[in-house]
């Protein structure tokens, strides 16, 4: 998480610039608008109301800001493929979340929620969206990443350096360790932490001791994407919010190779928001249904993507089949 993630008083006009300014940072530095010429009138319009808001205060002429617009779209060519997956269903999720991690299991979700003085885990019934259980953090704590190690529920925290196990039938907490990084996402794919710090690192750690066992730099192309937020490992790629935008990337664990985009800016559109940090962030799966169950922060709902959905567009580094 950058400082521009934490909350600052929505109401202020310098609120708004800060945000402003990590959305248009998001778009331009991390790449994640990779992929650009698939929606290229839509991101143009998109980042040019951001720009026009940020820099209106200083009588910028709007041509000199559109064209600065093109030129970061001209910088962000080319990249692994971007699709816009289905959504089968939606359901309720409480607006009021400030969604960090997401996770599925058993039939529950689990969510952490951030921000001092409101972080919580919790678990939630997916077709009503209500709460079964909840605990809250103490107020010096801000709450994050989100993943499920056997029976024990492991929540990061942003800059606490201090990670919360957490029994996942009572939500009884068993301990809490120190750690060493600041916290943005978590994710486990059998045999190790998988964790983000809002760089383009993503690290695999032991998850008994949590040491880092390696990492991996992610990367689209030759472009490092960094802002990796919540995660979830799916059908052995590491799926990944990026902050600020309404993408995620598909990762392959070995390389930090994105292999595809998931371009989710229909769910709710930004106009529709109540605020501009309320960004996409939420990546849960089910195995069992095969399926994706994505939200965001103060979003009203959970939509729901059937995976083959996703798979259908290969990952640029599969090997070449065989020729018939
Ligand atoms: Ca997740």
């Amino acid at each position: 998480m950058s400082a521009e993630k934490a909350i600052a008083p929505r109401s202020t006009q310098s609120a708004r610039r800060k945000n402003n300014a990590s959305a248009l940072a998001s778009s331009c530095h991390s790449r994640a608008w990779a992929g650009f010429t698939v929606d290229l009138i839509s991101s143009v319009s998109s980042v040019y109301s951001v720009v026009k808001d940020f820099f209106q205060p200083f009588k910028i002429s709007r041509w000199a800001l559109l064209a600065w617009v093109l030129s970061c779209a001209a910088w962000a060519d080319g990249g692994a493929p971007v699709s816009v997956p289905s959504v089968s269903a939606s359901y309720p999720h409480d607006p009021r979340s400030y969604t960090q991690g997401l996770l599925w299991h058993d039939g529950l979700l689990y969510e952490s929620d951030g921000r001092y003085g409101h972080s919580s885990i919790s678990v939630r019934d997916l077709n009503t969206g209500r709460i079964l259980r909840s605990r809250a953090l103490d107020p010096k704590y801000f709450g994050e990443g989100l993943a499920l190690v056997g029976d024990d529920l492991v929540q990061l925290t942003w800059k606490e350096h201090r990670i919360f196990i957490y029994d996942k039938a009572t939500l009884r907490l068993k301990r809490s360790l120190p750690y060493a990084w600041e916290g943005w996402g978590a994710a486990y794919d059998g045999r190790h932490l998988i964790v983000s710090d809002g760089s383009a690192w993503l690290r695999f750690l032991d998850p008994i001791s949590f040491q880092e066992i390696r990492r991996v730099a992610v990367h689209d192309g030759d472009q490092p994407i960094d802002l990796l937020n919540e995660l979830e490992f799916v059908q052995g790629e590491i799926l990944a919010n990026i902050y600020g935008s309404d993408r995620i990337a598909r990762i392959l664990p070995s390389t930090g190779q994105v292999v595809g985009w998931l371009d989710l800016s229909t769910l709710y559109p930004a106009k529709q928001r109540p605020a501009l940090d309320a960004v996409l962030n939420g990546i849960a799966y089910d195995p069992q249904r095969q399926m994706l169950m994505v939200t965001g922060k103060y979003w009203p709902k959970l939509f729901v993507i059937p995976v083959p959905h996703i798979a259908a567009i290969k990952p640029v580094t599969s090997p070449s089949r065989p020729k018939d």
